[in-house]
């Protein structure tokens, strides 16, 4: 597409799976790694790729996600974890919705492409939480996992939290805001490399759904 969105990855040691990751996004679209306080070689893996990197030293996914909008510069900016687990093919009819006008956010929802890659507690706690969100009106039945919005709209929407609840915050956000949702199937497949730091845990799923909670109430 003409003006492609800049697709930025919050990546915390993704080294192993970044390869794939970035092999697997759509041909000539700009990509920028947060390399957000990794010890391995996240940053000279994603320069290798051909990706441009930018640092965030304070942990959190939002944080990382942050620093990315902030340094993009084009129109639309789409967002995924850097982990390969999420289908980026999915990115170019997403663009398209939000490009066209059909769409303000363009949203993935989570399809696993086999029992065992989204482990049964993250899939509760999710299922939960997307619940919540449909009774305050939200048609979405995932957590923005990868989504796609105009940068400037982004900005302005003014996201604070800076850690697993910022995509929560953001859905809230966009929904006192009036924007228009579109959400999509996205395959959701095993990471493609490195340790699973969240959902591949009881206690990391727990301190997921903390952060996310705490904006529900
Ligand atoms: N856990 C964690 N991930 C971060 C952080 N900053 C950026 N990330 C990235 O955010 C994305 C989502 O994190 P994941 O660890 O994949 O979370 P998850 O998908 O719930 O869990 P697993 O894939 O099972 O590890 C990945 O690309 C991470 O590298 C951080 O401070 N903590
Ligand atoms: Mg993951």
């Amino acid at each position: 597409m003409d003006n492609p969105p800049l697709i930025v990855l919050p990546c915390l040691d993704e080294a192993d799976a970044l390869p794939a990751t970035l092999a697997a996004l759509p041909v000539g679209w700009p990509v920028l790694v947060v390399d957000n306080g990794s010890t391995d070689d996240t940053a000279g893996v994603a320069r290798a790729a051909g990706a441009q990197v930018v640092r965030e030293p304070r942990r959190g996914y939002g944080a990382a996600v942050h620093t990315g909008l902030m340094a993009a510069t084009t129109e639309l900016v789409a967002v995924l974890d850097g982990d390969g687990s999420l289908d980026a093919a999915a990115l170019p009819a997403m663009a398209a919705a939000v490009a066209d006008g059909r769409a303000d956010l363009a949203v993935g929802r989570r399809v696993p492409v086999s029992a065992g890659v989204w482990p049964w507690h993250a899939r509760a706690g999710n299922a939960a939480l997307a619940a919540l969100l449909r009774r305050r009106g939200l048609p979405v039945h995932d957590i923005a996992p990868i989504r796609v919005a105009g940068r400037r709209a982004l900005v302005e929407l003014g996201v604070l939290d800076r850690a697993f609840g910022y995509p929560l915050e953001l859905l809230l956000r966009a929904g006192a805001a009036g924007w228009r949702i579109a959400e999509t199937p996205v395959a959701y497949r095993a990471r493609a490399g490195g340790r699973s730091k969240v959902s591949g845990s009881v206690r990391g799923t727990l301190r997921a759904t903390r952060d996310m909670a705490g904006l529900l109430r």
